[in-house]
C-alpha cells in the first residue's frame, strides 16, 4: 500500500472516475498529486486484491470493469468530502463477516467515533430489522451496512432521519440501475410491490436531542430466489431479480453515500418532497398496527417533522411516528 491510506484513495478515486478508460500514469499523478514512479508499486496490492488495473506497455493505464470487491480505499476515494458536506470525511469500515453492522457502529459511537464513520459487512450473523424481527443477509449478495450520525436534532425531529435515509436509498438505487424504487412508510424501499431494502434506525437521546442516529440500511443487492427463506421469498426482490443485472455492491455504497450527503445538506423540505413524489401509499386507505393497536385511516402525508399523518374515519388527523403500514 501507499504512502497513507488517503493516497490510495485519491489513486483509486483517479482510477474509477476514468473508469474503463485509458489515462497517462502523469493524469493520475497529477489528479492523486503522485510521482508516476511510485504508481506501479502503490497499485500491486490492489491488482492482487482483484481490481483489473492494466498497464500499458506505451504508457498509459485502465481499470477495467472491477467485479464485487470493495477496499475502504475505494469507497474513501470515489466519495471525497464535497464543499457543501455537513460531514467530516467517510470513514469506512469493512468487514467479511459481523454479527450486525447496527450494533458495531453503536458500540464505536459510545467509545466517542465521529460522524460519518460507517460499517459494511459482507455478511451478518445476525442481521437486525425492528423489534427484535431477522434481516436476512446471505454473504456477498445484499449492502448491509450502518452509518453514525450526529445530528443536530431534537429528538422530537428524529423522523426527519428515516425520511432522509429513505430518500438517499431510493435515489442510490436510481442512480446506479435507473430503476426508482417506491417507499412504503415507515422503512421500506419497494420494487414491483416487494421489499428491496429495509431501514433500522437507532437514535440515541441526550437531554432531549439526538446524541448519536446509526443508520442501517440492508439492500439487496444480488440475491437470487433461492438466497431468501421461503418465508421471505414472496415478500421480497433484489436489484438481480428485478433489473437481471448483477450490480457491484461498492458501486451501491459509493452512490448512498453521495445521496446522503447531497439530502443531509440540503433544506428537509426537498427530502419530503421526494419522499412524498415516490411514496407508495399516500392517499390511500391504510391499516397501521402500531405499539397502541390497529388503526384506520388515509395516509395523508408527513409533517415538518417527518412524522405520519393520519386521517382517522371519524375525521380527525393524528400524527404517528411509529408502526406497520397495510393498504386496506
Ligand atoms: C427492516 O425491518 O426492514 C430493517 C432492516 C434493516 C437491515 C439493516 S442491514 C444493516 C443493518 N444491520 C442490521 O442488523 N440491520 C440493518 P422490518 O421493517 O422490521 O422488516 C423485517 C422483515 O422484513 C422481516 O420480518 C421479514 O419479513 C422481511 N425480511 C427479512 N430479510 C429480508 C430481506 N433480506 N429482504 C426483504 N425482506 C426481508
Amino acid at each position: 500500500m501507499g504512502l497513507t491510506r488517503e493516497h490510495d484513495a485519491a489513486l483509486l478515486g483517479a482510477l474509477f472516475s476514468a473508469r474503463g478508460q485509458r489515462i497517462t500514469p502523469q493524469d493520475v499523478a497529477r489528479i492523486a498529486h503522485l510521482s508516476p514512479s511510485s504508481l506501479q508499486q502503490m497499485l500491486t496490492p490492489y491488482i492482487d486484491a482483484g481490481y483489473p488495473i492494466e498497464f500499458h506497455p506505451q504508457g498509459g493505464i485502465c481499470l477495467h470493469e472491477p467485479p464485487d470487491i470493495w477496499c475502504a480505499e475505494e469507497i474513501m476515494g470515489r466519495c471525497p468530502k464535497r464543499e457543501y458536506s455537513l460531514l467530516p470525511a467517510w470513514d469506512p469500515l469493512l468487514l467479511a463477516e459481523t454479527s450486525s453492522t447496527n450494533d458495531v457502529v453503536r458500540e464505536q459511537a459510545r467509545k466517542g467515533a465521529r460522524s460519518g464513520f460507517l460499517v459494511a459487512a459482507s455478511r451478518q450473523t445476525s442481521g437486525r430489522g425492528r423489534q427484535g424481527r431477522k434481516w436476512e443477509s446471505p454473504p456477498e449478495r445484499g449492502l448491509y451496512v450502518s452509518i453514525l450520525l450526529r445530528p443536530d436534532l431534537p429528538m422530537t425531529e428524529a423522523g426527519k432521519l428515516t425520511v432522509l435515509s429513505s430518500v438517499a436509498t431510493v435515489d442510490a438505487v436510481e442512480m446506479v440501475s435507473g430503476l426508482r424504487p417506491q417507499i412504503k412508510w415507515p422503512n421500506d424501499v419497494m420494487v414491483g410491490g416487494r421489499k428491496l431494502a429495509g431501514l433500522l434506525i437507532e437514535t440515541e437521546p441526550k437531554a432531549a436531542r439526538v446524541a448519536y442516529a446509526v443508520i442501517g440500511i440492508g439492500l439487496n443487492v444480488r440475491h437470487e430466489k433461492e438466497d431468501f427463506s421461503p418465508e421471505v421469498r414472496g415478500l421480497a426482490t433484489s436489484l438481480y431479480l428485478a433489473t437481471g443485472h448483477l450490480y457491484r455492491r461498492a458501486d451501491l455504497l459509493v452512490a448512498l453515500l453521495q445521496a446522503f450527503e447531497k439530502r443531509l445538506a440540503q433544506p428537509f423540505e426537498e427530502a419530503r418532497e421526494a419522499w412524498t413524489a415516490s411514496s407508495l401509499t399516500l392517499g390511500q386507505r391504510v391499516t397501521l398496527t402500531t405499539a397502541r393497536g390497529r388503526k384506520h385511516g388515509q395516509a395523508l402525508g408527513l409533517d415538518e417533522s417527518g412524522a405520519l399523518l393520519l386521517r382517522g374515519d371519524s375525521g380527525e388527523v393524528e400524527t404517528v411516528t411509529a408502526g406497520d403500514m397495510q393498504a386496506c
